[in-house]
């Protein structure tokens, strides 16, 4: 089976595997875990921030950021096509009793200045207070599209200038780096916090950290704490991620230039609706002419998983285990089933 569901399902690596099974541990709600403090450290660093706090999920990365930054009753500005927006199950509401406002998200996963600027909210006696703005780089839902310093920077300015912070959900941060070749610190620096994730591309089994100032971090450790997510030897997992930040970054070139090759096959297939050029990292997502659920289904008959978008998109998403021979399979799988499907409609 090729697998293109998610980089989520890849495996943990031999490395990985040994050094969970040696990482050094305390507990660390008390803070004494010697790996987890280690990794939190080291993402801190390379996100350009002050601290981190190791965290279960990405999901949970951005609630935590979202319950320190705002109050209940504030509302937070997103993309209209953000992670937090559609796929954290509303917990921003739900958990923080926060409105979430969207602002349309272009092809490429920017939003305006000017539309962030319009949906601020002045002072009004009716009116809830805007206390944070979301970012998102790389963007899931828009093709993996990477954000610049700059681009990231003419958001940060139009919040800033109204005091209001930056939240950047970076789960796939490190792919944005390596595809610009810009540190992620750059990338990060106009953010007030940050979060990345160790399970997706890097390979680690499970986790993600959130960072951003000392005081930020500190606020965020007890919301995490009330959410149960306060674990003990959890340097189990972050020995994982350590080796994930050590020796997994570069090679996520690999999967940009598959999923390059996976895209500019795909474009040339009957009844699918793709431009390559808007594949920027290692996430395709395509429309299909017909039945997607369909489409999907058979393409899983003849061994390859996909997953469902929203209206007739289909996301495939690379990863460390698809090599470019898999493209060529993929592709061979998606012919065949485009073939069927387009015969069976005449
Ligand atoms: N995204 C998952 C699904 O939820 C769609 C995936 O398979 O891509 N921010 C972004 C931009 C993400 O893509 C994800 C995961 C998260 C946050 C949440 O991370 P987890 O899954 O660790 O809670």
């Amino acid at each position: 089976m090729i697998d293109l569901r998610s980089d989520t399902v890849t495996q943990p690596t031999d490395a990985m595997r040994k050094a969970m099974a040696s990482a050094e541990v305390g507990d660390d709600v008390w803070e004494d875990d010697f790996a987890t403090k280690r990794l939190e450290a080291m993402s801190a660093e390379r996100l350009g921030k002050e601290s981190g706090l190791f965290t279960p999920s990405g999901t949970m990365s951005n609630l935590l950021a979202t319950l320190t930054w705002c109050k209940r009753g504030d509302e937070m500005i997103v993309g209209s096509e953000s992670h937090i927006f559609w796929n954290e199950v509303g917990g921003a509401s739900a958990l923080g009793g926060v409105m979430v406002r969207t602002v349309p998200n272009d092809a490429s996963g920017r939003m305006r200045p000017q539309d962030v600027e319009n949906a601020v909210r002045t002072k009004n006696i009716h009116y809830p207070v805007t206390t944070l703005v979301g970012l998102e780089n790389t963007h899931n839902r828009c093709n993996g599209a990477v954000l610049t310093v700059q681009e990231t920077r003419e958001i940060a300015d139009v919040a800033h200038r109204h005091g209001i912070p930056v939240h950047l959900d970076g789960a796939r941060i490190l792919n944005a780096s390596v595809k610009l070749g810009v540190p992620a610190a750059q990338l990060a620096g106009p953010a007030d916090s940050v979060c990345f994730c160790f399970s997706k591309g890097l390979s680690a089994p499970i986790g993600s950290v959130l960072c951003g100032s000392k005081d930020f971090i500190e606020r965020a450790r007890k919301w995490r704490k009330m959410l149960g997510g306060g674990m003990r030897q959890v340097g189990v997992i972050a020995a994982a991620g350590i080796v994930a930040l050590e020796t997994m970054v570069d090679r996520l070139a690999e999967d940009h230039a598959n999923a390059h090759a996976l895209a500019v096959g795909l474009a040339g297939i009957p009844g699918i609706k793709l431009d390559p050029e808007q594949v920027q990292t290692n996430i395709i997502i395509f429309e299909w002419s017909g039945d997607v659920h369909e489409f999907m289904r058979r393409l899983e008959a003849h061994g390859v998983k996909s997953s469902y978008n929203a209206g007739q998109r289909v996301r495939m998403v690379t990863h460390r285990h698809i090599t470019p021979a898999d493209v060529d399979t993929a592709l061979g799988a998606v012919r065949d089933v485009s073939r069927e499907l387009m015969a069976a409609k005449r």
